[in-house]
């Protein structure tokens, strides 16, 4: 069991306490990894009574494992939630809240631009489940309710959205799914805890790839559910023990490691972004710069009022469009080309071939995802070291 600290901690000294143990075995500071698959019982009784709920204890690591208890407890913590369930990756959360709280003929409305997989299972993979979902851009509060239906009953947003930064209005979307009988379910991983908790602002859960920001350091996948209330709890818990896309120990155990430094990462990588956003908005060869710190952001008095900081994550156009881009991307010495985000090393990646050329063009560029759009995930290296690999890069666009 985890130790309970406080809720009036700040959100930095939970980052670092929040995931060890209340009775530690030899003192230990850092959680132990408990490599176990399953757990012996004292008694015939006690196992019985384990399986009936009489008793507390774990049975099998699929149904719950120390370490990773340690970390859905963190989580939990952090999002101000009531418990949080740990997920194998991030579409492994994403897809066990859309197969746990839809179910045949039920309807969902979702952002217009999402992580490419996730807008492809919404599309592609629910209605082979009689699962029917609209998109709209949920950045305008407006387009949201002609797309709700009787049988919505799920209202899926991620704000800032990956790649095109657009951000959502989380009370305003609450109070719309309210009114009609949905729940707002919110995608956190731009952001993570550090810079907003969507459940303190009207939202029923919040799904995380902690591969990104969370764990920090590009070398392990995970996801994350945090829930508002029990009820929803033993819905989500129920197909994610029967679906089994559950987390493992060591997984969970090397988040834990990251998380302890995600606040000092956060500062500091959100001030290299809001620094070089400003530098890509001077600079010739950029035609347009999308961070949510920019006074030029459409909702930079929304990000203010609903983000704890402006994040890490840009985008950009480049002049020369695709040809542009690709010179960019092909020319940066200390950027590394990859996708995914969050890491403490800054990687760029080019959205309309890469993360998101599953969706079709004319959709994707209805969102916003033209081919001149970069996508830089700002990490925490020099931020001069940063400036002058994208110049040099830059200045090699005609
Ligand atoms: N949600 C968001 C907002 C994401 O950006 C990603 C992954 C996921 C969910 C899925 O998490 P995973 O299963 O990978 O842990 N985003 C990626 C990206 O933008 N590039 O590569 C992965």
């Amino acid at each position: 069991m985890k130790r309970k600290l406080p809720p009036t901690l700040s959100k930095a000294t939970q980052a670092i306490h929040a995931g060890q143990l209340d009775r530690p075995v030899y003192g230990e500071v850092s959680v132990p990894i408990f490599q176990t698959s399953t757990f012996a019982f004292p008694s015939a009784e006690a196992g019985a009574a384990r399986f009936s709920g009489e008793e507390p204890g774990y049975i099998y690591t699929r149904m719950g494992n120390p370490t990773v208890h340690a970390l859905e407890e963190s989580l939990a913590a952090l999002e101000n939630g009531s418990a949080a369930l740990a997920t194998a990756t991030g579409m492994a959360a994403i897809t066990t809240l859309f197969l746990s709280l839809l179910s045949h003929q039920d309807h969902l409305v979702a952002s217009d631009c999402l992580y490419g997989p996730t807008e492809v299972v919404i599309e592609s993979e629910l209605p082979r489940f009689g699962m029917a979902a609209t998109l709209v851009d949920t950045s305008n509060l407006s387009a949201i309710e002609p797309a709700l239906r009787p049988n919505t009953r799920l209202i899926y947003i991620e704000t800032p959205t990956n790649p095109t930064m657009k951000i959502t209005d989380i009370r305003g979307a609450a109070a719309i799914a309210h009114r009609h009988g949905a729940l707002l379910a919110v995608d956190n991983t731009f952001c993570s805890p550090y810079l907003q908790r969507p459940l303190e602002q009207g939202a029923d859960v919040v799904v995380h790839s902690l591969t990104k920001y969370l764990n920090g350091h590009s070398d392990v996948l995970g996801g994350m559910i945090v829930v508002k209330n029990e009820e929803l709890y033993r819905r989500l818990k129920r197909v994610l023990t029967l679906f089994g896309a559950t987390m493992d120990p060591h997984q969970a155990w090397l988040i834990l490691r990251g998380m302890r430094t995600l606040p000092l990462r956060m500062e500091k990588a959100q001030e290299n972004a809001l620094k070089l956003a400003e530098f890509l908005s001077r600079h010739p060869k950029v035609t347009w710069v999308r961070h949510p710190g920019l006074p030029t952001h459409p909702q930079h008095d929304l990000a203010k009022a609903q983000m704890d900081g402006f994040g890490a994550m840009l985008c950009f156009g480049v002049q020369k469009g695709l040809e542009g881009g690709r010179i960019l991307l092909n020319q940066v010495r200390l950027i590394t080309m990859a996708v995914s985000l969050g890491g403490v090393e800054s990687l760029i990646e080019h959205p309309a071939s890469m993360t998101h050329a599953a969706i079709p063009r004319e959709k994707r560029e209805r969102a916003g995802i033209l081919d001149e759009l970069v996508r830089l995930s700002v990490g925490c290296e020099d931020f001069s070291d940063l400036r002058a690999d994208l110049d040099q890069a830059l200045n090699k666009i005609p």
